[in-house]
């Protein structure tokens, strides 16, 4: 008989009130509560049905399932959103202003949290495989913020999910670094090293409510690989297999970080089929369906990440086989598994997909056309910044050919030129390691640029003059274009001449 009291997820939200900042568990929609979530919308409903204002503070691991994002912001029940998102009736809120949203790097949300740079944590919701008498908690399939969000909370909900099998201990590991100055080395030299423990423990007379459920993870499905995706998946491919031969990545090969989506689904499917790569490992954020397929064929030998962010059918595969994948999946909380620290001692190669990006090399991930948030930074700039060798990813061409994803100035700025060493469409690579900025736009005018885009972006390199030849009145003439025609094609580059 468990010392917790068990009840519903409507008399849970009792320890919800108006203005309460609320950590939620999970990363992507893996490990993310559901029910508790939902009930909460509903409450919200009711009092602002009854003339009463009810919205929270919110921070989550990064995007979440429609059951936290969604409910809440169709309920217009937030007060604040951080970090990373992705669903679209809370992107639309986050748009049109309603939402205010925070986007930061995914590794500085646990240490801004303990060093109270954003509010105090009033609760945290956390789903559960298990949780013990003694206060140890067991995670479900993604960790995110949850060891922190434990500790600071003032009172904690747990959504225990028998979906998640108890038999999932062990495959977590739990580690928090003391704050500056006392934080010392994180000693993970390896990405299967095992620095903490296989549970987050609290206090367990913080624990006020254990909801029970069933709910199958959220999980999207990929979009099959498509002729460009897989185009861009063998560019990677063949472009690291010639790093490899050069003896500028070693042969026994580096840990691989490799973004969210659909594009960095296919490209690792595609290293994973090019012989040539060597069996790998992985040290990432994001574990996707592509990097379960890599383990089953023996490609990818290890990976460690922050969630298991997989379509329920791989999930479910996982599950059923959990002796196979125990030693071979680590789950670990986002400070680790994006820290900077560990990331440029493993020497990692990381992949990340650009939504646009400029002839000089520097890449927007969030802004579609400079203004509308797309999904936020995530982990891309934790990896990118600190990599061996940063790769950035995006096809050439968005919305037919419209939209070419390769300008002469970026319409807003994640990643600068300084963390990008390699760019890579469908139509080629451009290494940009030990470049100027011109010889930059040559590499990538030729060799990643959309044929329909290339006279345009060659001509708009002569407007120009100084080290970054911008010509600042038409640096944005494709978005301008874009706005006014939408089509990018419709640039008229003689009234700068
Ligand atoms: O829109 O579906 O309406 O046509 O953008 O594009 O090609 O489906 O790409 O799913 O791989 O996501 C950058 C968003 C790519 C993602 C981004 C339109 C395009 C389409 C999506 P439609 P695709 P993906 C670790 C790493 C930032 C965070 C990150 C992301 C839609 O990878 O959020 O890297 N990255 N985290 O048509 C206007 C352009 C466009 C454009 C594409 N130039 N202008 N629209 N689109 N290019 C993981 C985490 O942090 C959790």
């Amino acid at each position: 008989m468990s010392k917790y009291s068990v009840m519903t997820a409507e008399e849970a939200v009792q320890f919800i009130h108006d203005d309460d900042n609320v950590g939620f568990s999970g990363f992507t929609p893996a490990g993310c509560p559901k029910v508790v979530s939902e009930a909460l919308a509903r409450k919200a409903e009711g009092e602002h049905v009854k003339g009463n204002p009810f919205k929270i503070g919110m921070f989550t691991g990064a995007s979440t399932g429609d059951s936290i994002d969604g409910v809440l912001a169709r309920a217009h029940a937030i007060k604040f959103r951080t970090p990373y998102q992705s669903n679209n009736d809370l992107r639309n809120a986050i748009n049109s202003r309603e939402a205010p949203y925070f986007d930061m790097h995914l590794s500085h949300l646990s240490q801004n949290l303990r060093y109270g740079f954003l509010g105090k944590v009033d609760v945290a919701v956390i789903e559960a495989a298990d949780i013990t008498d003694a206060g140890e908690i067991i995670p479900t399939c993604g960790v995110g913020i949850s060891p922190t969000i434990c500790r600071l909370a003032d009172r904690i909900i747990i959504e225990l999910n028998s979906k998640h099998p108890k038999s999932v201990r062990g495959m977590h590991d739990i580690y928090e670094p003391a704050d500056p100055p006392q934080r010392e080395a994180i000693p993970v030299y390896r990405p299967s090293d095992r620095v903490g423990a296989p549970y987050i423990k609290v206090d367990p007379s913080k624990i006020v409510a254990v909801v029970e459920t069933q709910k199958e993870n959220e999980g999207g499905k990929f979009a099959p690989v498509d002729e460009v995706t897989a185009k861009i998946g063998d560019n990677v491919a063949r472009f690291l297999v010639n790093e490899v031969k050069a003896g500028r990545v070693p042969a026994s090969f580096l840990p691989v970080q490799s973004g969210v989506g659909n594009i960095a689904n296919a490209v690792l499917g595609a290293m994973g089929k090019n012989r040539n790569i060597p069996v790998f490992e992985i040290y990432t954020e994001v574990i996707q369906d592509a990097v379960i397929d890599l383990m089953k064929e023996d490609r990818v030998k290890f990976a460690s990440g922050c969630s298991l962010t997989v379509s329920n059918q791989v999930m479910d595969e996982i599950y059923a086989d959990l002796d196979f994948f125990r030693d071979k999946i680590l789950l670990r909380p986002q400070e680790i598994s994006n820290h900077p620290e560990v990331i440029r001692r493993l020497g990692l190669i990381t992949i990340n997909t650009a939504l646009e990006a400029d002839i000089f090399g520097n890449i927007n991930s969030t802004h579609v056309v400079g203004t509308k948030m797309m999904n936020g930074i995530g982990g891309s700039g934790d990896f990118t910044r600190n990599a061996y060798l940063s790769i950035f990813t995006t096809p050439s061409v968005a919305k037919g050919t419209n939209i070419s994803a390769i300008v002469p100035m970026v319409s807003h700025h994640d990643h600068s030129e300084h963390s990008v060493s390699i760019l890579i469409t469908e139509q080629g690579v451009a290494d940009l390691r030990g470049t100027s900025p011109t010889q930059r736009a040559q590499r990538i005018i030729e060799n990643c640029v959309h044929p329909e885009y290339r006279q345009l972006l060659s001509d708009y390199l002569k407007l120009g003059s100084g080290h970054t030849p911008h010509r600042l009145d038409a640096s944005l003439a494709f978005h301008h274009a874009f706005n006014a025609t939408k089509d990018m094609h419709n640039v008229d580059w003689a009234k700068y001449q």
